[in-house]
Protein backbone atom coordinates (compact mmCIF):
# COMPACT_ATOMS: atom_id res chain seq x y z
CA UNK A 1 0.00 0.00 0.00
CA UNK A 2 0.99 3.22 -0.81
CA UNK A 3 2.23 6.04 1.61
CA UNK A 4 -0.74 8.25 3.01
CA UNK A 5 2.03 10.85 3.48
CA UNK A 6 2.55 11.09 -0.56
CA UNK A 7 -1.39 12.36 -0.87
CA UNK A 8 -1.42 15.83 1.15
CA UNK A 9 -3.60 18.46 1.39
CA UNK A 10 -3.30 22.21 -0.01
CA UNK A 11 -5.51 24.85 0.15
CA UNK A 12 -3.31 26.35 -3.13
CA UNK A 13 -3.08 22.91 -4.48
CA UNK A 14 -6.85 22.71 -4.29
CA UNK A 15 -7.73 25.92 -5.86
CA UNK A 16 -5.30 24.90 -8.10
CA UNK A 17 -7.35 21.99 -9.63
CA UNK A 18 -10.58 23.20 -9.59
CA UNK A 19 -12.34 23.87 -12.80
CA UNK A 20 -15.83 24.68 -11.81
CA UNK A 21 -17.52 27.51 -12.48
CA UNK A 22 -19.36 28.14 -8.87
CA UNK A 23 -18.55 24.82 -7.09
CA UNK A 24 -15.55 25.29 -4.51
CA UNK A 25 -15.27 28.69 -5.43
CA UNK A 26 -15.10 29.73 -2.15
CA UNK A 27 -13.34 27.29 -0.06
CA UNK A 28 -12.56 26.14 3.28
CA UNK A 29 -9.90 23.91 4.35
CA UNK A 30 -9.42 22.31 7.69
CA UNK A 31 -6.66 20.00 8.70
CA UNK A 32 -8.88 18.54 11.36
CA UNK A 33 -12.76 19.37 12.31
CA UNK A 34 -15.76 18.24 13.69
CA UNK A 35 -17.81 17.80 10.69
CA UNK A 36 -17.46 19.39 7.43
CA UNK A 37 -21.84 19.19 7.31
CA UNK A 38 -21.58 21.31 10.51
CA UNK A 39 -19.05 23.58 9.71
CA UNK A 40 -20.55 24.15 6.13
CA UNK A 41 -24.43 24.50 7.91
CA UNK A 42 -22.83 27.46 10.49
CA UNK A 43 -21.41 29.17 7.21
CA UNK A 44 -25.11 28.91 5.32
CA UNK A 45 -26.54 30.62 8.21
CA UNK A 46 -23.35 33.29 7.89
CA UNK A 47 -24.09 33.90 4.42
CA UNK A 48 -21.46 31.83 2.49
CA UNK A 49 -22.10 31.71 -1.10
CA UNK A 50 -23.49 28.76 -3.35
CA UNK A 51 -20.77 25.97 -4.21
CA UNK A 52 -19.46 26.56 -1.14
CA UNK A 53 -17.03 23.71 0.14
CA UNK A 54 -15.83 22.46 3.17
CA UNK A 55 -13.02 19.96 3.24
CA UNK A 56 -11.27 18.67 5.79
CA UNK A 57 -8.67 15.91 6.11
CA UNK A 58 -9.92 14.28 8.94
CA UNK A 59 -13.32 14.69 11.01
CA UNK A 60 -13.23 13.84 14.28
CA UNK A 61 -17.18 13.68 14.39
CA UNK A 62 -18.07 12.67 10.97
CA UNK A 63 -21.75 12.07 10.72
CA UNK A 64 -23.90 9.43 8.80
CA UNK A 65 -27.68 9.52 8.53
CA UNK A 66 -30.01 9.16 11.12
CA UNK A 67 -27.14 10.46 13.91
CA UNK A 68 -25.27 7.22 13.26
CA UNK A 69 -21.04 8.08 12.72
CA UNK A 70 -19.04 8.40 10.14
CA UNK A 71 -15.31 7.14 10.84
CA UNK A 72 -13.26 10.21 8.74
CA UNK A 73 -9.75 9.27 9.73
CA UNK A 74 -7.04 11.22 7.58
CA UNK A 75 -6.65 10.19 4.10
CA UNK A 76 -9.84 10.20 3.07
CA UNK A 77 -11.90 12.50 1.06
CA UNK A 78 -14.37 14.09 3.37
CA UNK A 79 -16.38 17.32 1.95
CA UNK A 80 -19.28 19.31 2.14
CA UNK A 81 -20.99 21.44 -0.75
CA UNK A 82 -23.27 24.58 0.35
CA UNK A 83 -26.26 24.49 -2.22
CA UNK A 84 -28.60 27.72 -2.72
CA UNK A 85 -32.17 27.10 -4.26
CA UNK A 86 -32.08 30.36 -6.60
CA UNK A 87 -28.71 28.81 -8.12
CA UNK A 88 -29.99 25.20 -8.41
CA UNK A 89 -33.80 23.59 -9.26
CA UNK A 90 -33.38 20.48 -7.92
CA UNK A 91 -35.04 18.39 -4.87
CA UNK A 92 -32.48 17.25 -1.90
CA UNK A 93 -33.92 13.34 -2.90
CA UNK A 94 -32.44 14.11 -6.49
CA UNK A 95 -29.73 15.40 -5.04
CA UNK A 96 -28.58 12.70 -3.36
CA UNK A 97 -28.51 10.33 -6.34
CA UNK A 98 -26.63 13.42 -8.24
CA UNK A 99 -23.59 13.31 -5.66
CA UNK A 100 -23.64 9.31 -6.21
CA UNK A 101 -23.82 9.35 -9.92
CA UNK A 102 -20.94 12.02 -9.86
CA UNK A 103 -19.02 9.88 -7.38
CA UNK A 104 -18.92 6.58 -8.94
CA UNK A 105 -18.21 8.01 -12.45
CA UNK A 106 -15.34 9.23 -10.69
CA UNK A 107 -13.82 6.52 -8.87
CA UNK A 108 -14.53 4.47 -12.18
CA UNK A 109 -11.89 6.92 -14.45
CA UNK A 110 -9.92 6.43 -11.90
CA UNK A 111 -9.24 2.95 -12.35
CA UNK A 112 -11.88 1.79 -9.03
CA UNK A 113 -14.96 -0.08 -10.27
CA UNK A 114 -17.60 1.74 -7.92
CA UNK A 115 -21.89 0.78 -7.49
CA UNK A 116 -23.72 2.42 -6.16
CA UNK A 117 -26.67 1.68 -3.62
CA UNK A 118 -29.86 2.91 -2.66
CA UNK A 119 -30.39 5.79 -1.53
CA UNK A 120 -27.12 6.94 -1.12
CA UNK A 121 -24.07 4.61 -0.63
CA UNK A 122 -21.03 3.58 -3.03
CA UNK A 123 -19.61 0.57 -3.10
CA UNK A 124 -16.55 -1.50 -4.52
CA UNK A 125 -17.35 -5.14 -4.69
CA UNK A 126 -19.50 -6.17 -1.52
CA UNK A 127 -17.90 -3.25 0.79
CA UNK A 128 -18.94 0.08 1.01
CA UNK A 129 -16.24 3.04 0.16
CA UNK A 130 -18.69 6.20 0.86
CA UNK A 131 -21.71 7.67 1.58
CA UNK A 132 -23.68 11.06 0.97
CA UNK A 133 -25.74 13.11 3.17
CA UNK A 134 -27.37 15.51 2.02
CA UNK A 135 -29.20 18.00 4.67
CA UNK A 136 -31.45 20.84 4.00
CA UNK A 137 -33.02 24.12 5.71
CA UNK A 138 -36.44 24.82 4.88
CA UNK A 139 -39.26 22.81 3.29
CA UNK A 140 -40.34 21.66 0.08
CA UNK A 141 -42.35 25.36 -0.47
CA UNK A 142 -39.08 27.07 0.10
CA UNK A 143 -35.87 25.81 0.85
CA UNK A 144 -33.23 28.30 2.21
CA UNK A 145 -30.15 25.89 1.73
CA UNK A 146 -28.84 22.14 1.03
CA UNK A 147 -25.66 20.84 2.43
CA UNK A 148 -24.17 17.98 0.34
CA UNK A 149 -22.02 15.83 2.50
CA UNK A 150 -19.88 13.33 0.64
CA UNK A 151 -17.39 10.87 2.37
CA UNK A 152 -14.89 8.58 0.15
CA UNK A 153 -12.89 6.21 1.88
CA UNK A 154 -9.76 7.09 -0.43
CA UNK A 155 -6.56 6.59 0.95
CA UNK A 156 -6.92 4.36 4.07
CA UNK A 157 -5.64 0.99 5.18
CA UNK A 158 -7.92 -1.93 6.23
CA UNK A 159 -6.21 -2.21 9.31
CA UNK A 160 -6.88 1.51 10.11
CA UNK A 161 -10.84 0.88 9.93
CA UNK A 162 -12.17 0.16 13.32
CA UNK A 163 -12.33 -3.75 14.08
CA UNK A 164 -16.42 -3.22 13.46
CA UNK A 165 -16.16 -2.11 10.04
CA UNK A 166 -13.52 -4.40 8.43
CA UNK A 167 -15.82 -6.66 7.62
CA UNK A 168 -17.85 -4.04 5.66
CA UNK A 169 -15.77 -1.56 4.89
CA UNK A 170 -12.82 -0.82 2.13
CA UNK A 171 -11.29 2.47 0.55
CA UNK A 172 -9.82 2.90 -3.08
CA UNK A 173 -6.65 2.17 -2.04
CA UNK A 174 -6.96 -1.02 -0.84
CA UNK A 175 -9.47 -1.74 -3.82
CA UNK A 176 -6.45 0.05 -6.76
CA UNK A 177 -3.18 -0.89 -4.30
CA UNK A 178 -1.95 2.17 -4.51
CA UNK A 179 -3.00 5.55 -3.41
CA UNK A 180 -5.08 8.03 -5.43
CA UNK A 181 -4.92 11.51 -5.55
CA UNK A 182 -7.83 13.03 -3.56
CA UNK A 183 -7.11 16.90 -4.91
CA UNK A 184 -7.49 15.66 -8.32
CA UNK A 185 -10.52 13.03 -6.89
CA UNK A 186 -12.26 16.65 -5.58
CA UNK A 187 -12.02 18.01 -8.84
CA UNK A 188 -13.26 15.91 -11.03
CA UNK A 189 -16.31 14.73 -9.16
CA UNK A 190 -17.11 19.11 -8.59
CA UNK A 191 -16.74 19.03 -12.26
CA UNK A 192 -18.80 16.14 -13.29
CA UNK A 193 -21.13 16.91 -10.42
CA UNK A 194 -21.84 20.87 -11.59
CA UNK A 195 -22.10 19.47 -15.11
CA UNK A 196 -25.45 17.78 -13.68
CA UNK A 197 -26.82 20.34 -11.86
CA UNK A 198 -26.59 23.36 -13.92
CA UNK A 199 -26.51 21.39 -17.33
CA UNK A 200 -28.33 18.08 -18.03
CA UNK A 201 -30.65 18.11 -14.59
CA UNK A 202 -32.91 21.57 -15.37
CA UNK A 203 -32.45 21.02 -18.96
CA UNK A 204 -33.70 17.02 -19.34
CA UNK A 205 -34.70 16.41 -15.92
CA UNK A 206 -33.79 13.68 -13.65
CA UNK A 207 -34.98 11.06 -16.17
CA UNK A 208 -31.48 10.70 -17.85
CA UNK A 209 -29.43 10.96 -14.33
CA UNK A 210 -31.73 8.45 -13.02
CA UNK A 211 -30.82 6.45 -16.12
CA UNK A 212 -27.17 6.60 -15.75
CA UNK A 213 -27.34 6.18 -12.17
CA UNK A 214 -28.87 2.55 -12.67
CA UNK A 215 -25.95 1.64 -14.50
CA UNK A 216 -24.27 1.45 -11.49
CA UNK A 217 -26.80 0.45 -9.12
CA UNK A 218 -25.87 -3.51 -9.33
CA UNK A 219 -28.25 -4.12 -6.44
CA UNK A 220 -31.31 -4.03 -8.72
CA UNK A 221 -31.96 -7.38 -9.61
CA UNK A 222 -31.15 -9.22 -6.82
CA UNK A 223 -32.53 -9.90 -3.19
CA UNK A 224 -32.70 -7.25 -0.44
CA UNK A 225 -33.80 -6.50 2.64
CA UNK A 226 -34.95 -3.17 3.33
CA UNK A 227 -34.72 -1.72 6.91
CA UNK A 228 -37.40 1.24 7.69
CA UNK A 229 -37.92 2.84 10.53
CA UNK A 230 -40.95 0.86 10.98
CA UNK A 231 -40.51 -2.00 9.28
CA UNK A 232 -38.53 -4.65 7.86
CA UNK A 233 -39.75 -5.78 3.88
CA UNK A 234 -37.72 -8.37 1.70
CA UNK A 235 -37.83 -9.49 -1.88
CA UNK A 236 -36.30 -8.17 -4.73
CA UNK A 237 -35.15 -4.49 -5.56
CA UNK A 238 -37.02 -4.25 -8.92
CA UNK A 239 -36.47 -0.46 -9.93
CA UNK A 240 -35.98 3.18 -8.39
CA UNK A 241 -38.27 5.35 -9.14
CA UNK A 242 -38.38 9.37 -10.76
CA UNK A 243 -39.63 10.45 -6.86
CA UNK A 244 -35.96 8.58 -5.67
CA UNK A 245 -37.86 5.63 -4.05
CA UNK A 246 -36.86 2.11 -4.45
CA UNK A 247 -39.58 -0.97 -5.47
CA UNK A 248 -39.27 -4.00 -3.90
CA UNK A 249 -41.40 -6.86 -5.43
CA UNK A 250 -42.10 -9.26 -2.08
CA UNK A 251 -42.63 -13.26 -2.60
CA UNK A 252 -46.09 -12.68 -2.86
CA UNK A 253 -45.26 -10.23 -6.31
CA UNK A 254 -46.56 -7.26 -3.88
CA UNK A 255 -44.33 -3.79 -5.00
CA UNK A 256 -43.42 -1.92 -1.76
CA UNK A 257 -42.60 1.48 -3.39
CA UNK A 258 -40.10 2.65 -0.33
CA UNK A 259 -39.14 6.43 0.40
CA UNK A 260 -36.50 5.86 3.16
CA UNK A 261 -34.62 3.24 4.51
CA UNK A 262 -31.25 1.01 4.40
CA UNK A 263 -30.61 -1.90 1.67
CA UNK A 264 -29.06 -4.77 2.52
CA UNK A 265 -28.20 -7.51 0.33
CA UNK A 266 -29.51 -11.24 0.58
CA UNK A 267 -26.91 -12.83 -1.15
C1 LIG B 1 -23.75 7.65 5.11
O1 LIG B 1 -24.59 7.43 6.16
O2 LIG B 1 -23.28 6.79 4.39
C2 LIG B 1 -23.41 9.12 4.89
C3 LIG B 1 -21.97 9.41 5.17
C4 LIG B 1 -21.63 10.85 4.86
C5 LIG B 1 -20.28 11.22 5.38
C6 LIG B 1 -19.87 12.61 4.92
S1 LIG B 1 -18.20 12.95 5.23
C7 LIG B 1 -18.41 14.59 4.85
C8 LIG B 1 -19.74 15.00 5.44
N1 LIG B 1 -19.59 15.45 6.80
C9 LIG B 1 -20.19 14.61 7.67
O3 LIG B 1 -20.20 14.73 8.91
N2 LIG B 1 -20.81 13.62 6.98
C10 LIG B 1 -20.63 13.77 5.56
P1 LIG B 1 -25.32 6.05 6.45
O4 LIG B 1 -25.97 5.52 5.21
O5 LIG B 1 -26.19 6.33 7.62
O6 LIG B 1 -24.15 5.05 6.82
C11 LIG B 1 -23.52 5.10 8.08
C12 LIG B 1 -22.97 3.72 8.40
O7 LIG B 1 -21.88 3.42 7.52
C13 LIG B 1 -22.40 3.61 9.80
O8 LIG B 1 -23.41 3.27 10.72
C14 LIG B 1 -21.37 2.49 9.63
O9 LIG B 1 -22.00 1.23 9.67
C15 LIG B 1 -20.88 2.69 8.23
N3 LIG B 1 -19.64 3.51 8.18
C16 LIG B 1 -19.21 4.48 9.02
N4 LIG B 1 -18.06 5.02 8.60
C17 LIG B 1 -17.74 4.37 7.47
C18 LIG B 1 -16.67 4.49 6.54
N5 LIG B 1 -15.69 5.39 6.66
N6 LIG B 1 -16.68 3.64 5.48
C19 LIG B 1 -17.65 2.73 5.28
N7 LIG B 1 -18.69 2.58 6.12
C20 LIG B 1 -18.74 3.41 7.19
Amino acid sequence: MGSLTTDTFTEAGLREHLTTEKLGKSLYYFPSLDSTNIVCKELAEKGAPHGALVIADAQTRGRGRLGRTWFSPAGGLWFSLLLRPNEMRVSPTHLTFLAGLALAQACTKNGVNASLRWPNDLFVGAKKAGGILTESKGNGASFDYFILGIGLNVNIDLDAFPKELQEEATSLSIEKKEPISRTQLLAYTLLLLEKLIVGIYPKQGFGPILKLWKKYASFLGTQVRVDTSTESIEGEAVDVTLTGALAVQDIDGIIHEISCGDVRKLW
